[in-house]
């Protein structure tokens, strides 16, 4: 009597098994391709020249302080910042001595990768144009530029400049012409209520 009780539970189980096992198989279709589609397990970090409030900048006076700040970089990590003249580096390159009037500056990430804003530049600043490099102190190799676990300044991950430190007669020259325009705004609005007075 147990025996074919329990014979007849199976073969009531038996479509109940069939249509749970198949809606597992549909489920993991379906989810195969959002799982093909993660994001890069090691996505690579990126540096961003800055003010000392975290926004981005590119250009800088003479007379300002260079800050800088890095995301998506290796979590709870000692890094060596670097500030180089203008170039290209490839995944492999010697990372150059620092620009003349910078010094290398140690940052130690937080667990989300992030570190700074940090000043990496006192004024005076030395016009030109330079790249930022984050060299890491645990990973790859040091001294020398590793795409997967450094990070440059993104600008220059494109072939352009990291910052900018404008050239003192230019900022000079922007001034001067902004007096001049600001004068001949003056006298236009001068001689305007003159003409209306007349
Ligand atoms: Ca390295
Ligand atoms: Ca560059």
């Amino acid at each position: 009597m147990i025996a074919l009780l329990g014979r007849q539970l199976r073969k009531d189980l038996i479509p109940q098994i069939l249509i749970t096992t198949l809606v597992i198989l549909l489920a993991s279709i379906s989810l195969m391709p959002i799982a093909s589609a993660e994001p890069d397990p090691s996505p690579k970090g990126m540096l961003f020249s800055s003010d000392p409030a975290g926004n981005k900048k590119e250009v800088f006076l003479p007379s300002e302080d260079v800050y800088v700040y890095g995301v998506g970089l290796v979590k709870n990590t000692q890094y060596k910042i670097t500030v180089i003249d203008d170039t290209t580096m490839m995944s492999g390159d010697i990372i150059p001595s620092p620009a003349s009037g910078t010094t290398i500056t140690d940052v130690t990430t937080d667990g989300n990768g992030y570190f700074g804003p940090i000043v990496i530049w006192s004024n005076p600043l030395t016009p030109g144009y330079y790249d930022i490099i984050a060299d890491c102190q645990t990973e790859g190799n040091i001294g020398y530029f590793d795409r997967e676990t450094d990070a440059e300044d993104t600008i220059e991950a494109s072939g352009k400049y990291g910052f900018f430190v404008i050239p003192e007669y230019t900022a000079g020259t922007i001034l001067a012409l902004a007096v001049c325009f600001a004068s001949f705004g003056v006298y236009k609005s001068t001689k305007h209520i003159i003409h209306k007075k007349l």
